[in-house]
């Protein structure tokens, strides 16, 4: 009885071990399979970029078949040529690319087209001469944001005659920062009594927001809205704006608008501080992954696709909308 038992044992021991040895040799082979992928990342500025850089990782794993080299540029745009320029010496697949600012990246991308090596563009945009130095672009319509966000201020201030705004920048030359300041800019050129009394970066961080914020209200009394280019640096100025002995948001002294509406500034929103949130989508990892797997299958992907977005005003907004926000 008891040898029966052992060699029982023995039998499904011997099988587990063949089986996972199959396995090993499998994952060896699969392994050599993996498409490498080098993606040059801005920074960990915001809550969207970390909320991009986890839906970059999230998709491009081993076990969906890639090895992705990630490098954080720390919103250098020197360190991301030196990243790019070590992915085409490591001969990567695929490099994908988040530019910290649109210009100075012909002669990388030159490098990269005569390894030959797709780059992908991913959320901001690049300006080159050559538009052969990419393959494609994936991102948001920063531009359309802009006069989202524009258009909301002229329905909720019409009949004001005065408005004086304070105008919180991001990474001055980066997409995001073109696009939603030329729609605020427009809104000025149409609207006699709108006024922009600042306009200074914060860097799209938190830490900036608040400081630029702090010295804009020492000098200026007379402030109706801030116009931050996104959510962090609306935390940021929110902050400031309390610590003056101020009142942000929703039937406040100040009305904050902000772009991204990650979850925590939905959170902000819902809690009436931030008055209109602008979407910006930083799910981006499936859509580089779409395109990947187009590339793959010898088809050319669209040169230029933009993320469908919505915008969020603390009147309307629900938890139910906040409890269903991925990001
Ligand atoms: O709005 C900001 C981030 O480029 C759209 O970069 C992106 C922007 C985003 O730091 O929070």
């Amino acid at each position: 009885m008891f040898k029966k038992v052992s060699k029982v044992w023995f039998t499904l021991a011997m099988l587990t071990c063949m089986v996972l040895m199959g396995a090993a040799t499998l994952s060896a082979a699969a392994k050599s399979k993996l498409i490498t992928i080098g993606f040059s990342q801005v920074g960990a500025e915001s809550d969207w970029r970390t909320a991009n850089t986890k839906s970059m990782r999230d998709t491009f794993t081993e076990a969906n078949g890639y090895k992705l080299i990630f490098d954080d540029a720390q919103q250098k745009q020197d360190n991301q040529i030196t990243a790019l320029r070590n992915f085409i010496q490591q001969e990567v697949d695929y490099i994908v690319l988040a530019p910290i600012g649109e210009t100075g990246w012909d002669t990388v991308l030159q490098e990269a087209k005569d390894a030959g090596i797709p780059v992908i563009i991913m959320d901001r945009m690049v300006n080159v001469a050559d538009e052969s130095l990419y393959t494609c672009w994936v991102g948001t319509n920063s531009r359309g944001e802009g006069d989202t966000a524009a258009a909301w201020m002229e329905k909720t201030f019409a009949g004001k005659d005065k408005l004086n705004i304070v105008h919180l920048q991001g990474t001055i030359g980066s997409t995001a920062q073109i696009g939603r300041t030329a729609g605020l800019e427009d809104g000025v050129k149409r609207n006699k009594g709108w006024k922009i009394v600042a306009q200074q970066t914060g860097e799209f961080t938190q830490a900036k927001g608040q400081e630029v914020m702090e010295s804009i209200l020492k000098q200026q009394s007379d402030i109706d809205v801030v116009y931050a280019e996104n959510d962090n640096m609306a935390f940021g100025a929110i902050d400031a704006i309390e610590a003056a002995g101020k009142k942000a948001g929703v039937g406040g002294d100040i009305t904050v608008i902000s772009f991204d509406a990650t979850h925590a500034g939905l959170q902000m929103t819902l809690d009436k501080k931030i008055n209109y949130n602008v979407e910006c989508n930083p799910l981006h990892g499936p859509r580089v992954e779409v395109l990947i797997k187009q590339l793959e299958a010898g088809q050319t992907p669209e040169k230029k696709a933009y993320v469908e977005e919505g915008a969020f005003d603390a009147t309307t907004m629900t938890q139910a909308i906040l409890d269903a926000r991925a990001y």
